[in-house]
Order: C-alpha cells, then structure tokens, then sequence
C-alpha cells in the first residue's frame, strides 16, 4: 500500500473499536460478543463514548429526535452553505453480535475527519460523522429505523411512538438523554458513505480487501399467524386436530424449498423464518398458534415479489389443507438500492491512488446506506470478514483491513467534499 496523502492512525482506530466492545460485552466461548440494543444502557455509554471522542476531534456534535448521533467538522475556509458529505454507520447489534458490525464504519468515518484533520487540509464542503439508531430492528422496528427518518421514509413522531417492551422509543431514548430536537436530514446531504464489514467470505476468498459495492439487495420482511387449535395431546385423535406447528413446519420448508429454488438460477436470492413462537408452548398441548417472521432478500424486486406471493398461497392451501386460519402482513419493505456512481468511482479511484486492489461486489446484508440512497449519492465500501461470520461473536476483520478500508474512506471522503 502507498503512503497516503492523509495518514490515519490505525492504532486510535483500534482502540476507539475495542473501547466501543465494552458496552453491552457478553461472555462467550470464543469471539468478541456485544449485546447492544437501541434505548439501553449499554447503547447510552456506546453513544456517550462516541459524542466524547466527536468532542476531543472538536467536532460539533447534535442529537436529532430519534437519536442519530452527528458531528460536523466545518473547518476555516470551509463554506457553510455548501451541503455536507456525511460518512457513518450505526452503534446498535443484533444480540451477542459481533464488535465491528457499525461501530468500523463510524469509527472509521471519526478517524477519516482526524486523518483529515491532521494533514491540515480544508475540503471544500462541511463532513458529518453519523452513527443512526436502530439499524438492526431489534427493538421499535425492523430496521434502519435512524436512517429512515432521516432519509424522511417514516415520520418522526411515528417513529417516536413505536413500542418495544412496554415502553415507546420516545421513552427510550429520554431515558438514556439521546431524545434530541429536530430531524437529521439526509437530503441535505452533498453524497453519503459508509465502511462496513462484508459479512460473507467473498473479499477473503478474491484476497481482496476492498469491496466496493454495486447494488444492496432488497430486504422484504413479513410477519404472519398460523392459528389452529389447541388440544389435549393425550385425548385429541390425530384426525381431529389441527396443529398449527405441523402447519408452520410445512409452510417453513416450502419457503426454504421456494428461495432454493430460485437461487439455483439468480445465485442472490435469499429466505428465512428467524422468528417461529409456538403458543401455548407446553409438552402436553397441541399447538395452537404459531407466530412467525420471514426475511426475503435479492437485488431484484420481483424475485422478491414472486417469494411473497409464493408464501401467501402456501398459506392459502394450508387454510385449506389443514383448517387453520393464516394472517400475513409486509411491514417492512425496502427495494434493493443501487449506489452512485460518483461514489463508486471516488472509492475505486481511492484504491488505485493508495495501491489497494478493489472489487465490485453486492450487499446481501440490509444498510443504512440503503434508506439514505433515496435521497442523495451513496457509496458503501466493504471490509474482508474472517470466515464470512457475523451477526455473532465470531465476527472479525483485521486490524490491518481496517485501518487499510479507512484510508481508502478517508481518500474518497475527501474527494467528494472537495469537488
Ligand atoms: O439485517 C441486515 O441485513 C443488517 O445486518 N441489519
Ligand atoms: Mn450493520
Ligand atoms: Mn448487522
Ligand atoms: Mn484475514
């Protein structure tokens, strides 16, 4: 790799990530597990840890109503009217996810601003590191909930009134002293980037360590009830039942059957019940009801389409089949998004300037780039994840790709914030 004209500080990095990989720490057998949900403590220290290091940058920092983190860097001889490049990513996790999943591409875009900084440059446009809440739909929403806000796909008070263990995301988030003023609009944005970890082993298997992605798969996210009848296991025939497990098992594998199927002739499509709650749940009674979720994902919205309509006439024929009564609604529907040229050119660019070889690539995994690429240019670039894992406390990425993925972002932030 060549000297680059904005040196970051690889070590600072590493240590804003591992300092970060205290909150929310769970033990585990191997790996680096984080438990960070939107609205709890340990998501109040991640957040309060990364306004401090925003501050020590002399960043100004602002909180907006549902809690996005930003801090902008408007250096002398910086125009202030010009609309800014924003560079970020997300603090939250899935639960024992891994350390890097966010928390790379935020800290990478507070070092990118110090790299910046350091090298005594003034771009020409304001840059605003941002860290959104809510980007892996644990809590309040199935997802990118900051970044949809803020790329103005939900309201904000709809946002704020969203429930999650008996308390609204509003309560949450005054609760923790991140319920700000006012709305982090994306659309004011000049473009938008942010550093993520690949979470699949394409990078590691190309040995390549910079993937620039070309299109973020859509994500279609439904939620639905099979319900039957719940009977004495001990008493009820197995003629007179109506199982509502036996149902869901059937309709699980005929979606698994259905993705398969398809991802024999796209190689992208992908399906999945994560979620199945068996209602009443004991040894001794025939289930009643059964609650599911379903993620259906590709780079093509009609495949997408197609596997929905497919689940929804599976069910159909259960009604049929089994007697029981089916309910399936879509509450969460985000088409694949293509990323801007302007930014995938800056990143490539970035690469061939450092020496760094870089690969196009696709998102299989959601981002909050996804919601912001509706209102403004976005470029997402990907680091190698070890054995592809994520979402889990195996989740790893050198430190030396890190640092690497962090010069390239540093170089095309300052691209296109100088244009
Ligand atoms: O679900 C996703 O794709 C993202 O990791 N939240
Ligand atoms: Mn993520
Ligand atoms: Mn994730
Ligand atoms: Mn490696």
């Amino acid at each position: 790799m060549i000297a680059s004209r904005f040196p970051i500080d690889g070590d600072r990095l590493r240590r804003d990530i591992e300092d970060n990989a205290q909150f929310g720490a769970v033990p585990t057998d191997e790996g680096r597990g984080r438990t960070v949900l939107p609205g709890t403590k340990p998501n109040q220290r991640a957040r309060e840890h990364l306004v401090d290091r925003m501050i020590v940058a002399g960043l100004d920092v602002s909180v907006d109503a549902v809690g996005n983190v930003a801090g902008t860097w408007l250096p002398e001889g910086c125009d202030p009217t010009a609309a800014p490049v924003a560079v970020g990513s997300h603090l939250d996790s899935v639960p024992f996810g891994g350390i890097f999943d966010g928390p790379l591409g935020v800290y990478a875009g507070l070092e990118a601003v110090r790299a910046l900084q350091e090298a005594g440059v003034t771009p020409t446009r304001p840059i605003q590191v941002v860290s959104f809440t809510g980007e892996e739909g644990t809590r309040f929403a199935d997802g990118v909930l900051g970044s949809s806000v803020a790329a103005g796909l939900t309201e904000t008070e709809t946002a704020l009134d969203r429930t999650d263990d008996g308390e609204t995301l509003r309560e949450a988030l005054t609760d923790i002293g991140f319920h700000g003023e006012e709305r982090l609009d994306a659309s004011d944005w000049h473009a938008w980037l942010e550093l993520h970890v690949e979470q699949t082993d394409r990078l590691e298997e190309m040995g390549v360590t910079a993937g620039v992605v070309t299109t973020i798969a859509g994500s279609t996210r439904l939620h639905g009830t099979i319900e039957g009848t719940a009977d004495h296991t001990g008493t009820t025939s197995m003629a007179d039942r109506t199982d509502a497990l036996a149902a869901a098992s059937e309709f699980v594998l005929a979606v698994e059957r259905a993705a398969r199927t398809a991802a024999e002739s796209t190689g992208t499509t992908v399906a999945t019940v994560g979620e199945l709650s068996v209602d009443p749940g004991v040894v001794n009674v025939v289930p009643g009801e059964v609650e599911f979720s379903i993620d259906i994902r590709d780079v093509e919205k009609p495949v997408i389409d197609r596997l929905v309509t497919r689940a929804e006439e599976t069910l159909t024929a259960l009604e049929t089949d089994r007697g029981v009564e089916t309910t399936l609604d879509r509450p969460y529907d985000v088409p694949p998004a293509e990323m801007a040229a302007t930014c995938r050119t800056a990143l490539h660019e970035a690469g061939q300037s450092l020496g760094v070889e870089t690969a196009d690539v696709h998102s299989g995994a959601g981002h909050d780039t996804m919601q912001v690429a509706t209102v403004t240019d976005t470029g997402l670039l990907f680091a190698p994840s070890d054995g592809g894992h994520s979402h889990n406390p195996l989740e790893w990425t050198d430190w030396h790709d890190c640092a690497v993925t962090t010069s390239l972002l540093t170089e095309a932030l300052y691209t296109l914030a100088s244009d």
